[in-house]
């Protein structure tokens, strides 16, 4: 039994404690992302709602939050001379310069405020190496580090991810391939996602990107979750 634990195998209990197989995972559904903030994504507020409306639908809903500290690499001010957009290279890593943005503790790095974290069951925290960025939910942009998503959506046994959030040529597009990488079957909610589109065309470029590597493409409308049971949409905690 315990070898076939480790190759994979779910004996029928750990099938109904775990549920559902599917999981909802939010991006950066932060103030500083939302018109107002500091790195304003155009129509991001709209996205809220429709969070707030496929979060019913599953047992698993996860937020990632952008967490820098105020020395993070990515803000242009900490750099004498350089301007949001610039691209530098830190350690062997090419970074675009940024407003200083979701600094740890800040109005900023809140969640938005219409936001229903209720049905919230875990939160992880990115960007939090002042040395490198993290646009992916799973790993930083030079994938040294994991942020401890894979690990527990795999001791999970989540099979199939539903994602959403800001933004699509960002946070969403590196978060959506890495889920591909690491076997997740990914789709990407499109009505649930906003792009900083700094290039026009940016945001279906990214589109593309994702349905390229193998991700769908999906609406939130046609949202069904396996194992989206009446008892299967009980919180489960983090
Ligand atoms: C993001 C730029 C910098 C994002 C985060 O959430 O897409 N974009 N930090
Ligand atoms: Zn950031």
């Amino acid at each position: 039994m315990s070898s076939q634990h480790s190759q994979g195998w779910l004996s029928s209990t750990d099938r109904s404690r775990h549920g559902s197989k599917s999981a909802l995972i939010l991006v950066d559904l932060q103030n500083d992302f939302l018109p107002g903030g500091a790195l304003p994504v155009p129509q991001g507020s709209e996205v809220i709602s429709i969070a707030n409306k496929l979060s019913l639908r599953f047992k698993h809903v996860i937020a990632t939050l952008d967490w820098h500290p105020l020395n993070h690499a990515s803000f242009a001010a900490n750099y004498r001379a350089r301007v949001p957009g610039e691209i530098v290279e830190i350690n062997g890593v090419s970074q675009i310069l940024w407003p200083t943005h979701c600094v740890q503790q800040t109005t900023g790095a809140q969640f938005a405020p219409g936001l229903d974290q209720s049905r919230i069951s875990c939160v992880f925290h990115k960007g939090t190496d002042p040395e490198i960025d993290s646009y992916s939910g799973f790993y930083d942009n030079g994938h040294r580090r994991s942020t401890g998503l894979g690990e527990f959506l795999k001791e999970r046994a989540i099979k199939e991810l539903f994602v959403m959030g800001l933004a699509t040529d960002y946070c969403v597009k590196f978060t959506v391939l890495d889920a591909v990488t690491l076997g997740f079957v990914t789709n990407v909610v499109r009505d649930g996602c906003r792009a900083v589109n700094l290039k026009s065309g940016d945001e279906q470029q990214s589109i593309e990107e994702m349905r390229m590597a193998g991700a769908a493409i999906t609406d939130s409308d046609a949202v069904n979750p396996t194992g989206s049971t009446k008892s299967a949409r009980q919180k489960e905690e983090c």
